[in-house]
């Protein structure tokens, strides 16, 4: 029951509480729209989004063209599984192909969905091309890493409370340091199949590896006959001030995992692309999804890749997140340890002495602002890539006034 003095938020709160599994612990703001940068409460305040659903809102919260498209297929088609086609999947599967410079792409839904996509191509890809024994192939990942929640990703993560109480694990694994190409150099074996990798890591803390460990990387799995998977899930679409973060350094992975904002924060939708060297394993039963490429997906994909690349999101992510970096740097906070990141992919890491990210968090919350930390010593910034310079400024005001 709602007392007098009980918000609308209380009261969803308090039901939240009871019926949702206790997996998370968001801010306590419940929100009921969104528009471009800018969300809104069920008690009727506005916050500027500087989270973005952890980049799948790369677009802006209902993005007109993405809706546009959205509605429109809602009105024709929406799922037909892949028992049969739809005249959606290739047009979008096209189109990314053409985004990205790769043969073939394999629609998911989900991230994780496509990382075990590209997990299953390349352990096949192993065996059936590169001649790797039965049952030995080894893919390398590295430390802090994330890359989703199955049994068998949680099995390769470094981080205890993520595959505390849900083993056994997928064996085939390897971990290396992030951001070291000479412990890559020195993990790869006959064996190894892949080197699954994000080119900057998210949720590790935004995490910058160092200058040429890419290319390098690159160079090393060239070498060595084993395929570079980069998980741009995060990072892609714009994020880094780029199409992809591996752009930076020029590199071209085998495999390209991509999902959140290609989803434009309406639908999942998630892919693995590649050549047809690692595609072509694939042959009829050996994978799928109900929902993987339904018209649906397809029509959002679409139009959420077509606003990325017509809106120029990845040149207008490189000049403000140098410019957002630039100026929270110069703020000179006792609080802070360091500002890093590429493009609008942004940390800021608190000193241990300071306490933790999170009431950094809550106080940006009570002026408006909504960030997230991760890694308790980090508060990621990370807003729609179509946010105005004026917003940006009014985030920096804020962040200005919470962190000196
Ligand atoms: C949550 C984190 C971010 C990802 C990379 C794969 C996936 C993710 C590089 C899996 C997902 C999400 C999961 C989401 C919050 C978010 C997150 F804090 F959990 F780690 F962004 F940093 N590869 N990241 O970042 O994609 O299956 O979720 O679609 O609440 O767990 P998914």
């Amino acid at each position: 029951m709602t007392t007098a003095t009980e918000t609308k938020t209380d009261a969803f709160l308090s039901e939240v509480d009871q019926f949702s599994a206790h997996n998370y612990h968001p801010l306590p703001v419940v929100l009921e729209r969104g528009e471009g940068s800018w969300v809104w409460d069920v008690d009727g305040n506005r916050y500027l989004d500087m989270l973005s659903a952890y980049s799948a809102l790369n677009q802006g919260h209902r993005h007109p063209d993405i809706i546009a498209a959205a509605v429109e297929q809602l009105g024709l088609l929406t799922l037909t599984s892949r028992a049969f086609h739809n005249d959606l999947m290739g047009p979008f599967l096209k189109a990314l192909c053409e985004a990205t410079g790769f043969e073939k792409a394999l629609p998911m839904n989900t991230g994780a969905e496509a990382v075990e996509t590209a997990i299953k191509m390349v352990r096949k890809w192993g065996y059936k091309v590169k001649g790797v024994a039965e049952g030995k192939a080894e893919i390398i990942v590295c430390e802090n890493n994330f890359h989703g929640r199955t049994t068998t990703i949680v099995g390769f993560s470094s981080e205890a409370q993520y595959k505390d109480g849900f083993g056994p694990f997928t064996p085939g694994f390897v971990e290396i340091p992030y951001g070291d190409a000479d412990a890559l150099a020195a993990a790869i074996n006959e064996n190894t199949v892949g080197f699954l990798v994000e080119p900057l890591q998210g949720e590790g803390g935004v995490v910058v590896p160092p200058e040429g460990y890419l290319a390098k990387a690159r160079e090393l799995c060239s070498a060595q006959h084993v395929a570079f998977i980069a998980d741009e899930i995060q990072t892609g679409l714009g994020r880094t001030g780029r199409l992809f973060c591996c752009d930076w350094e020029g590199v071209r992975p085998d495999i390209l995992i991509v999902g959140k904002a290609l989803g434009g924060g309406v639908y999942p939708v998630s892919a693995a692309i590649s050549d047809s060297e690692f595609m072509d394993v694939y042959t009829p039963g050996d994978h799928g999804s109900t929902f993987g490429g339904n018209p649906l997906g397809a029509a959002v994909g679409l139009a959420s890749l077509r606003v990325v690349i017509e809106e120029k999101l990845s040149q207008r992510s490189d000049e403000l997140g140098s410019w957002f970096m630039s100026e929270l740097r110069a703020l000179e906070s006792p609080h802070v340890e360091e500002v890093r990141g590429q493009g609008l992919m942004v940390g800021v890491v608190i000193k241990e002495s300071s306490g933790t990210a999170r009431p950094f968090c809550e106080a940006l919350h009570a002026r408006g602002i909504l960030a997230k930390e991760t890694h308790h010593q980090v508060i990621r910034f990370a807003p729609p890539l179509t946010i105005s310079r004026e917003d940006l400024e009014f985030a920096l005001k804020q962040a200005r006034e919470v962190l000196t």
